[in-house]
C-alpha cells in the first residue's frame, strides 16, 4: 500500500478537541516527537481563538519536552496515563488542569484492551522503517504500542531517520491473549525471544507519515554525588553478602533497576565488583551504565522496554549496534513489567523511594502526602513479585530539613509486605523475617540520618501497643513540623501527647 506522506501540522490538524491519543515509547525513546509538538502549536492557536483544545494521552510511562512539555504548557492535556516526569505537567496535574491516573505500567495495556478507557482516536508510533503492508521496526521504547495501535481508529507514524534500520531483530513484540483465553507467557529465561520481530499494523489505518530527525534528547547522567556513590556501593554490598551467603543461587540472578543517577551509580558499581558474577538484566529501563556492564562482559544480556540512553550513547550505540544487537531486546511493557515472569525468573527489584517508615512502608510518589512527584512507573510491578525487593533513598533530602525515614509515609505506594530492603547513604536495613518493632529499630538504626535517629527512638517508645505501634496522632509530626517551620527535626511530640 502506498502511504500518504504528510506534515506534522497537517497531521496535528486532524487532532480534535477530545480526541484520545496512544503513543509509542517508554521514557522519551521511541515516543513520537513531531506530531505531539503541532499539535502543541495547535492548542496555543485554538485557545487564542477562544475555542477549548484538550486530548487524552495515553503513553507507556514518561516522555519527554516534546509531549508532556509543550502540551502542558500550553494546557492541552485532559487525562494523562500511566507515569509521567515533566515539571510543567507536575504542576498542571497538581493544579487539577489535568486528570491524571497513576497506573501500574504492566497493567496499561490490558485495562485498554478490556475497555476501561474508552476508545482511541489515534496512536502515533515512532518508527525506523514500515513496509507497505504495514510491517513496522519501531525505534529506541516500545511502551503499549501494540495495543495502541490495534485499538486505534486511525495511525500516524513518525519515521525518525536518526533510528537505523538495523534495529531489526532487537525487538520482541508480542500481545497475550485477554481472559478467560490467556496462558502463560513463555518467558523462562530473560533472553527467550517469543513474539515478532516487527510491529504489524493495519496499513488501511495509516493516515500520514511525518519525516522526522531527532535523537530522544535524554540529557547525559552527571557523574554521581557522594551519597548517590554511598547509596551505590550499600547496594552492592548487600548483593554481595546473599551471594556469598547462598541466599542467592550461584548462577545470580535477573536485575531491574529503576531510572536516574542513584540506579546508574548501583550499575557502575556492580561492573566493579569481583565478587559477584556476569548477570542478565530483567528490566523496564536500560540506561548508559548498562552498555559499560555489556562491554565489560559482566551483563550478558538485558530485556527491556526501552533503551534510555543520553544522546552521545545513542549516537555511539548505533555506531556499534552489531555488538549489542543480540545482548539487549526491546519488549511492550506488560511484557517487561509482567508479574508471571518477573515471578518466575526471580528478578531482583530495585526501585526508588521519597520516604520510607520505620515499620518499612513506601511512599514513591507524592511529596509531604499531598503533591504528585512523577508516578509508581513500575516499582509495583517489580516490588510486589519480585525475588528480593530493595528500595533506596538518600538518608535526608534538602539539606537536611526532611528525613526521607519518617514515623508513618504520608502516602503509601509499597506496603511493609512487599519491601524486603531498605538502603540509603547510611547503611542497609534488611526487614525480611522481621516483626514490626525489629523492623522500626533496623531502619532507624541503619538508614535514618543520625540528626533523626532519637526522633524516631523517641516516636517509637510513645507507641501505647498493638503489633504496629504507631502513635496515631503524632505520625505526622515530622511532616507538619516541615509545613510549620520548614525542618522535620523541629519535630516535636509532646504536641501530641
Ligand atoms: O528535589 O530536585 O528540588 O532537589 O525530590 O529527589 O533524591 O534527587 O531522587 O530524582 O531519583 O527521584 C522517587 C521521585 C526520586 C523517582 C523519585 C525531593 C528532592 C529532589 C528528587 P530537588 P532525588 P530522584 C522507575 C521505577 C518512581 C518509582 C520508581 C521516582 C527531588 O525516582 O519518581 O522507582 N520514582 N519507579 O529534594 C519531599 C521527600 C523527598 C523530597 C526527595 N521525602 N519529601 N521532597 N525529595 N525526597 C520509573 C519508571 O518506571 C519509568
Amino acid at each position: 500500500m502506498a502511504f500518504n506522506y504528510i506534515t506534522a501540522e497537517e497531521a496535528a490538524q486532524m487532532i480534535k478537541n477530545g480526541d484520545t491519543i496512544g503513543l509509542s515509547g517508554f521514557t522519551a525513546p521511541g515516543t513520537p516527537k513531531a506530531i505531539t509538538e503541532a499539535i502543541g502549536a495547535k492548542a496555543a492557536k485554538e485557545h487564542a481563538e477562544g475555542r477549548p483544545f484538550k486530548v487524552n494521552l495515553f503513553t507507556g510511562a514518561s516522555t519527554s519536552d516534546h509531549v508532556d512539555g509543550i502540551l502542558s504548557r500550553e494546557n492541552a492535556i485532559n487525562m494523562r496515563a500511566p507515569y509521567q516526569n515533566v515539571p510543567d505537567l507536575r504542576k498542571r496535574i497538581n493544579s487539577h488542569d489535568c486528570h491524571y491516573f497513576d497506573r501500574h505500567l504492566s497493567e496499561m495495556a490490558q485495562e485498554t484492551r478490556y475497555g476501561f478507557y474508552g476508545k482511541i482516536d489515534y496512536a502515533i508510533i515512532e518508527a525506523a522503517a514500515v513496509s507497505p503492508d504495514g510491517e513496522v521496526i519501531l525505534g529506541t521504547g516500545v511502551g503499549n504500542v501494540p495495543t495502541y495501535a490495534m485499538m486505534a481508529d486511525k495511525i500516524f507514524i513518525e519515521l525518525n531517520e536518526i533510528l537505523p534500520e538495523t534495529l531489526y531483530g532487537m525487538h520482541d513484540i508480542y500481545m497475550p491473549l485477554d481472559p478467560p483465553y490467556r496462558r502463560e507467557i513463555p518467558i523462562y529465561r530473560a533472553n527467550d525471544r517469543i513474539g515478532s520481530p516487527v510491529l504489524k499494523i493495519d496499513p488501511s489505518k495509516v493516515v500520514g507519515i511525518v519525516k522526522t530527525k531527532f535523537y530522544d534528547g535524554v540529557k547525559s547522567f552527571t557523574a554521581p554525588d557522594e551519597v548517590s556513590k554511598q547509596i551505590g556501593s550499600n547496594v552492592v554490598k548487600f548483593l554481595v553478602s546473599e551471594y556469598m551467603s547462598g541466599k542467592l543461587p550461584k548462577e545470580f540472578l535477573p536485575l531491574q533497576s529503576g531510572v536516574g543517577n542513584v540506579a546508574n551509580a548501583v550499575l557502575y558499581d556492580l561492573g566493579e565488583s569481583k565478587e559477584l558474577p556476569s548477570f542478565m538484566m530483567y528490566t523496564e529501563v536500560i540506561q548508559d551504565a548498562v552498555l559499560e556492564l555489556m562491554k565489560k562482559g559482566k551483563c550478558t544480556f538485558a530485556s527491556t522496554c526501552s533503551m534510555t540512553f543520553s544522546d552521545a550513547t545513542e549516537e555511539s550505540l548505533f555506531g556499534d549496534l552489531k555488538y549489542f544487537h543480540d545482548k539487549i531486546l526491546m519488549r511492550p511493557a506488560e511484557l517487561s513489567n509482567n508479574p508471571e515472569v518477573i515471578r518466575r525468573l526471580g528478578v531482583i527489584a530495585m526501585n526508588t523511594a521519597l520516604e520510607a517508615d520505620i515499620f518499612g512502608a513506601v511512599n514513591s510518589t507524592h511529596v509531604l502526602g499531598t503533591r504528585m512527584m512523577n508516578g509508581i512507573g513500575g516499582s509495583g510491578d517489580f516490588t510486589r513479585n519480585a525475588y528480593i525487593s530493595i528500595f533506596s533513598c538518600p538518608s535526608v533530602s534538602k539539606g537536611g530539613l526532611i528525613s526521607n525515614i519518617v514515623p508513618m509515609v504520608s502516602h503509601a505506594d509499597h506496603s511493609e509486605h512487599s519491601v524486603d530492603i531498605i538502603v540509603t547513604d547510611q547503611g542497609i536495613a534488611d526487614l525480611r523475617h522481621k516483626d514490626p518493632v525489629e523492623r522500626a529499630y533496623e531502619i532507624i538504626n541503619n538508614c535514618a540520618h543520625p540528626m533523626y535517629r532519637e526522633l524516631l527512638l523517641d516516636y517509637l517508645k510513645m507507641g501505647k501497643g498493638g503489633q504496629t505501634p504507631h502513635s496515631l496522632n503524632a505520625a505526622y509530626a515530622f511532616h507538619n513540623a516541615f509545613n510549620e517551620h520548614g525542618d522535620m527535626s523541629k519535630a516535636d511530640f509532646s504536641k501530641y501527647c
